[in-house]
């Protein structure tokens, strides 16, 4: 018991609350559509392939009037991938630095936002199309109190409507929507799209754009699953619309993890046109993060550093609900007082002055390492402190289960 009031006692001190913030209750009563999309990095964003954009929809969409865009957003996934990213931002707790919480402590007792959402009256559900087993989800869904879960077996998976990892994402947003229309509102759904996922194949007739000619066959594809998955979120806005869905419903459309690893260095160097150190890989880690409220002129670019950590206490924030003793590692995005800073789940961070990584500080100005006179500390060193206690905090109350101990209301 004595552990978890140390742990509360830091999360009260370095992640001051604050009311007053911007944006309480600006989706109050809405419905939420949460998109996981698959594999999204934010190089994509704004990039052409021989004059045609990558994502044209999503370049317009983030600068929508309605669209809060938060342009500085790390994905702070380990090995767990899809399963680390949602349990990130259902639980705003860490993953772990090796295998997938989501298989490891599936049992632990958590205070995670469809539970948080149920007590407030709404309807939660996921909506996937791959084995409901995968990552153990079934078992973990219900343990954070998912109302239900929409899988494989929920779909019609034929040879047409399917390649690579199964059903492709324009059909399973199709066949979603009536299941979606079905539940009582209002409901927070989160769907987890499957078809830009490595190897990143696509049948020649679904491409809209060409390939990349890079020496890596993967980043060559990655840009046309991209540009379906572009085309997909588009079609699936459109069909919102068409079932009188959009106007009552807030989206978030967050990239769950990178899909290029850094074994592609070379080829990713050669088309972003600069050469990948430690700082630029860092960089790369970047994924989208968008929420729109239609009708709220709330649209607005965010250049704060942020993580998916943050999700959980942002989304409450935005949908009016308070904060009652909860125990997050993250904070509300629209907290003027938020430190500027995130920790990556392998110990590299970023500040607003510096990125850490595999040893070296980088300077946030120059991307360069920072030189430091003989003699003296890194000023990357109290950082590195900070980050170590919190992931070191957060691995401990997952492995001794504690929060057992901790009483939420
Ligand atoms: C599998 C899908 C992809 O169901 O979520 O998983 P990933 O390999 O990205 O973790
Ligand atoms: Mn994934």
């Amino acid at each position: 018991g004595s552990e978890i009031q140390e742990i509360k006692d830091y999360i009260s001190e370095e992640k001051e609350g604050d009311n007053e913030a911007g944006l309480f209750g600006a989706a109050k009563g809405k419905n939420v559509v949460f998109v996981s999309v698959e594999s999204m990095q934010n190089f994509v964003l704004d990039e052409k392939v021989n004059g045609n954009e990558i994502t044209p929809f999503l370049n317009d969409f983030k600068q929508d009037e309605d669209t809060i865009w938060f342009n500085n957003f790390y994905h702070q996934t380990a090995q767990g991938k899809t399963s680390d990213s949602e349990f990130l931002v259902e639980t705003s707790l860490y993953p772990l630095d090796r295998g997938a919480v989501y298989f490891t402590h599936a049992q632990n007792e958590y205070y995670a936002l469809p539970e948080v959402l149920n007590e407030k009256d709404y309807t939660t559900s996921v909506f996937h199309a791959n084995n409901k087993s995968f990552w153990n989800r079934d078992v973990m869904y219900e343990n954070l109190g998912y109302d239900h879960f929409y899988s494989q077996e929920d779909y019609e998976v034929t040879e047409e409507n399917s390649f690579g990892w199964g059903l492709e994402d324009k059909a399973f947003y199709e066949q979603s929507i009536p299941y979606l229309k079905d539940q009582e509102q209002p409901f927070y759904s989160k769907f987890i799209t499957l078809t830009h996922h490595f190897p990143f194949e696509l049948p020649e007739s679904k491409a809209s754009i060409e390939k990349l000619e890079t020496n890596s066959n993967t980043l060559n594809q990655y840009v046309q699953t991209a540009r379906y998955t572009d085309e997909s979120l588009e079609d699936f806005m459109d069909q919102m619309r068409e079932e009188g869905l959009y106007e009552d419903t807030m989206f978030v459309f967050m990239g769950d993890h990178y899909g290029i690893s850094e074994f592609h260095n070379d080829a990713m160097s050669e088309f972003l046109g600069k050469e990948i150190n430690g700082y630029e890989h860092i960089q790369l880690q970047q994924v989208p993060m968008m929420i729109h409220i239609p009708g709220s002129g709330e649209g607005q670019t965010y250049d704060k550093i942020s993580g998916q950590i943050d999700m959980k206490p942002t989304l409450l924030h935005l949908l009016g609900i308070e904060e009652k003793n909860e125990l997050n590692f993250g904070e509300n995005l629209f907290n003027q007082h938020r430190q500027d800073f995130i920790a990556l789940r392998d110990g590299s961070f970023v500040t607003e002055e510096y990125i850490y990584t595999k040893s070296v500080c980088y300077s946030k100005e120059s991307g360069q390492p920072v030189e430091v006179p003989p003699g003296e500390p890194s000023p990357c060193e109290p950082w590195k402190e900070k980050v170590s206690k919190e992931l070191g905090y957060s691995d401990n109350i997952i492995y001794g289960d504690l929060f057992r101990f901790y009483d939420f209301q």
